[in-house]
């Protein structure tokens, strides 16, 4: 049976490529999509990649995550979330509940922004951080999630 690597994406992702290009890049959300699925399928996995604006849908989605990583059907977690990632002890809390294994990613380099953005409270429920490389991030943690599953003995 063929895993699935779940990828997250939290607030306002959804307008990725349409507004502050210099920041976020030119590529739209579903472009990013398309070339993680490619990353996952590289790796004989199927990508289920999603986004929402509700910190509610995320963490159900977390909590599901877990159960599905439990069951063996799901690899892991890659999770973008946004603004989240500096306010929301709910999804930290979802993710060490869930022993999810769970890479932390974001586009942009937070630790050359606002000072708000250079606390986060996923990062200590994290396997990993992986920030500031764009949205080539993305594909940069697809490989990351595999280099650790082999770390882990998983492969
Ligand atoms: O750099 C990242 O990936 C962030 O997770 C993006 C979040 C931000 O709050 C985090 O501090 C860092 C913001 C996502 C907003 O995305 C937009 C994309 C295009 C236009 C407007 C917003």
């Amino acid at each position: 049976m063929m895993k699935t690597l779940l990828i997250l994406n939290g607030p306002n992702l959804n307008l990725l490529g349409t507004r502050e290009p210099g920041v976020y890049g030119a590529q739209t959300l579903a472009e990013v999509g398309q070339s993680c699925a490619a990353a996952c399928a590289a790796q004989g996995w199927a990508c289920d990649f999603r986004q929402s604006n509700h910190e509610g849908v995320l963490l159900d989605w977390i909590q599901e995550a877990g159960a599905e990583q439990a069951a063996g059907r799901v690899v892991g977690v890659i999770f973008n979330a946004g603004a989240y990632t500096h306010s929301s002890i709910a999804l930290a809390d979802a993710v060490k509940g869930a022993a999810l294994r769970l890479i932390e990613l974001h586009i942009s380099n937070v630790h050359a922004r606002e000072a708000f953005r250079q606390h986060s409270y996923l990062s200590p429920v994290a396997a990993g951080v992986l920030f500031g490389f764009g949205t080539a991030g993305y594909v940069l943690a697809v490989a990351a999630m595999a280099e650790l599953l082999r770390s882990q003995g998983q492969t």
